[in-house]
């Protein structure tokens, strides 16, 4: 079976290539319950995916005139990717190589394989890689086989996890729990953290200042989920004031989006059906929040990922662009 290796294993490996690229960013983005399980089941399946393949790909190289440093190089940051991918699932975030966690070391692989992947292709590409009749139904069987074995790997996966028990309580997106009180200072990127004062801090809610007293008083229980692309997560009380209890509602008839801007600049915007859901919050389980945590007020944003909760709020602004028109992920 091995001597079929060839072209066909090579735009299987293209496939599950971009597949697991593009479904990495969908679990990134989404939070729901469903569309979570979904992203990482199938972000799991074509990513193990490429270890199934591994048998076929081996006889290509070998069966090449010479190996060439940027291929071997190529197969070196996809063990790398995938280790630190199974790591994540079996492991979580404690678990540091170099000071950096799990997911960091996976998505920075996953950036080093499309520039080795441009070049290898490049090299190597051959006309007509897809043919009509990779679509016979003898090829789609065999195809349907290497599905399932991808299918197989992962819930291999999946199960050693369960057995070593540090699967249990993973939540859809694939995240593990942490304790509120271990809620980490957590930045998206490069983003500092400032230390601001709470007696004076003022935040311009629709160009009324708010001092961070008012909004503490004005605070409700708001239960939520912190859950953090790094792979953890937190289910907390906060504090906090809903944002359609603080914007006038007839400045809302011409706006088309809200801005919840950091003191540093970081920002997101959201859609003004969202407004009732986003809160201006002071404490995490009765406690005022501490500086790496967003002090003296951050945003809380029930079922969005983390990178949406805006820590050191400065200003909260109706605008007339749409929320669609920015991009998918914090830049900063
Ligand atoms: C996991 C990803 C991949 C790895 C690690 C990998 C690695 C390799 C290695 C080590 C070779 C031997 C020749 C050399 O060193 O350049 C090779 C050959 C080759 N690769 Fe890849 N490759 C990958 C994906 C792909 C993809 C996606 C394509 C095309 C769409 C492709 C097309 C080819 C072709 C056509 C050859 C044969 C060259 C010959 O026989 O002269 N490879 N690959
Ligand atoms: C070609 C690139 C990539 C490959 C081959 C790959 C492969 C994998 C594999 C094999 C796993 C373990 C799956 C499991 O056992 O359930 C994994 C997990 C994960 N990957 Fe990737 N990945 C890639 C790119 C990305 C990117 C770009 C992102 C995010 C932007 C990402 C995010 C994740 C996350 C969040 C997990 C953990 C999922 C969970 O806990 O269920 N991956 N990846
Ligand atoms: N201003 C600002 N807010 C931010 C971030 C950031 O880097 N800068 N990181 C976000 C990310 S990625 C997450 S997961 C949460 C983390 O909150 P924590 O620091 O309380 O864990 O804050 C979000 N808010
Ligand atoms: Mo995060």
């Amino acid at each position: 079976m091995l001597r079929r290796a060839g072209r066909r294993t090579n735009l299987g490996l293209l496939l599950l290539l971009v597949g697991s690229f593009a479904t990495g960013w969908v679990a990134f983005a989404t939070a729901g319950v469903v569309s979570a399980r979904v992203a990482s089941v199938a972000h799991g399946v074509l990513g193990l995916g490429l270890v199934v393949l591994t048998p076929w790909k081996v006889v290509v190289a070998r069966r090449a005139p010479r190996l060439t440093p940027a291929s071997l190089g190529l197969a070196a940051v996809v063990v790398v990717c995938l280790v630190a991918g199974v790591v994540e699932v079996l492991a979580g975030p404690d678990v540091r190589g170099g000071g950096l966690t799990p997911i960091q070391v996976h998505v920075g692989a996953a950036f080093v394989i499309v520039a080795f992947l441009v070049e290898h292709v490049s090299r190597h590409w051959r006309p007509r890689l897809l043919r009509v009749s990779d679509l016979g139904r003898r090829r789609l069987l065999r195809t349907a086989a290497f599905g399932a074995g991808a299918g197989v790997t992962f819930l291999a996966v999946d199960v050693v996890g369960r057995l070593s028990g540090t699967n249990a309580a993973r939540a859809s997106t694939g995240s593990h729990p942490i304790a509120p009180a271990d809620i980490p200072a957590t930045t998206w990127l490069l983003d500092r953290v400032p230390v601001l004062d709470g007696a004076t801090h003022r935040v311009n809610v629709g160009g009324t200042p708010l001092s961070v007293d008012d909004l503490d008083r004005r605070g409700g229980p708001v239960s939520a989920r912190l859950d953090c692309t790094t792979g953890w997560y937190a289910d907390a009380v906060w504090t906090g004031v809903a944002l359609s209890d603080l914007l006038p509602a007839q400045a809302l008839d011409v706006a088309r989006s809200v801005l919840v801007t950091s003191v540093t600049g970081y920002r997101r915007r959201f859609p003004l059906d969202a407004l009732p859901r986003l809160f201006l919050a002071t404490r995490v389980e009765g406690t005022l929040l501490a500086t790496g945590t967003g002090a003296p007020v951050r945003l809380v944003a029930p079922g969005h990922r983390g990178f949406w909760w805006v820590k050191w709020v400065a200003s909260v602004e109706l605008s007339t662009v749409p929320a669609a028109a920015q991009s998918p992920f914090p830049l900063q």
